[in-house]
């Protein structure tokens, strides 16, 4: 069939103008003095620690040089929970420094723990004297892990701050079925279960409306969807990928730091015979041989994927369950 020319030339109009309002607006939220467009091809450099995060250490006097160390009072080891719903219960000890986690109300921010179930992105818990909850976790064994985090997301390195336990779910969470609080209210729906990785912002959201008419206090939790733990050795190599995560916008964005916690494997720049290797959006491999953040600058907008694995001294993967080679995706905006 032939096509009028006229139509030909309005439909590709038609795609370009399209197109065009699909781009984001990448002056929106910058000012007049910062308008360059980001370059369109990708190179990451290694920066120093910033400044302001420098200034911020200094501000919060010793707590950073704290060495603190955790205890997982809940779930006990090898513990069987009956329930979709798993109560985190962690003990602070250690030599703090005035190293508290607690949101400041005003800013949002503030130290707090880190704590990761399976293999999933970490979740933040602030309040320590409130357990956090899991909420619909899948029936099956599980592993949780946890240790202490600044404001910035990095995390302390410090003996004893990393701490796991592996656990066993039954009548757990049913993916058929809506999560609900003790009082039954429903505060996910089947539907939108499996999203809340994806969407936290909706799912708080959600989960707000919903826990604002409840008469249960209100505990810091996630609900986390469904995975089971890989098959995982607590006596051998682990590398637990920390940052980063989620969406990173404006300044946040430039640099971003890439922070792990290690257990059972000492670097080679720490006088041990394991590396780590990162690689940004499948490119080339580069390896880190001190167990320390590094920040990367240079990323351009749009969803990345980082990469993080630990190798032995000839560059083979260390197994463990699965966890030493974890791939994350995250959002760069301007
Ligand atoms: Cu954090």
């Amino acid at each position: 069939m032939r096509m009028p020319k006229f139509f030909v030339y309005f439909s590709v109009c038609f795609i370009a103008i399209f197109v065009g309002c699909e781009k984001p607006n990448e002056n929106a939220n910058t000012t007049a003095t910062t308008t360059v467009s980001p370059p369109a091809t990708q190179n990451l450099t290694v920066v120093p620690r910033p400044q302001k995060i420098v200034d911020m250490m200094k501000a919060r006097g010793e707590q950073d040089e704290a060495k603190p160390t955790l205890r997982i009072l809940s779930p006990a080891k090898n513990a069987t929970i009956n329930g979709s719903t798993v109560d985190v219960k962690l003990e602070l000890n250690g030599d703090l420094k005035g190293y508290k986690p607690h949101k400041d109300p005003a800013t949002g921010k503030g130290n707090h723990i880190h704590v990761i179930l399976d293999n999933q992105p970490y979740e933040a818990y602030y309040e320590l004297d409130q357990p956090f909850e899991l909420r619909n976790v899948t029936e099956g064994k599980h592993t949780l892990r946890v240790f202490p985090s600044r404001p910035w997301h990095e995390s302390f390195k410090n003996d004893g701050a990393f701490q796991m336990v592996e656990f066993t779910v039954k009548g757990g969470g049913d993916a058929s079925k809506p999560t609900t609080t003790k009082t039954g209210q429903v505060m996910a729906s089947p539907t939108r279960s499996p999203a809340t990785n994806q969407n936290s912002k909706a799912a708080n959201a959600n989960m707000n409306a919903n826990m604002s008419a409840s008469p249960t206090p209100m505990h810091e939790g996630k609900d986390v969807g469904a995975t089971n733990a890989g098959n995982v050795d607590p006596a051998k190599p682990l590398l637990t990928y920390s940052r980063p995560k989620g969406e990173y916008t404006g300044e946040d964005a430039n640099p971003i730091m890439i922070d792990f916690s290690l257990l059972n494997a000492k670097l080679q720049g720490d006088g041990g015979q394991y590396r780590v290797r990162y690689a940004i959006d499948g490119g080339e491999a580069k390896l880190l041989d001190k167990w320390e953040p590094i920040w990367l600058s240079g990323w351009i907008t749009g969803k990345h994927m980082v990469k993080l694995e630990l190798v032995d001294k000839d560059g083979n993967l260390v197994e463990n369950g699965g966890y030493n080679s974890t791939t994350r995706e995250i959002t760069v905006t301007r």
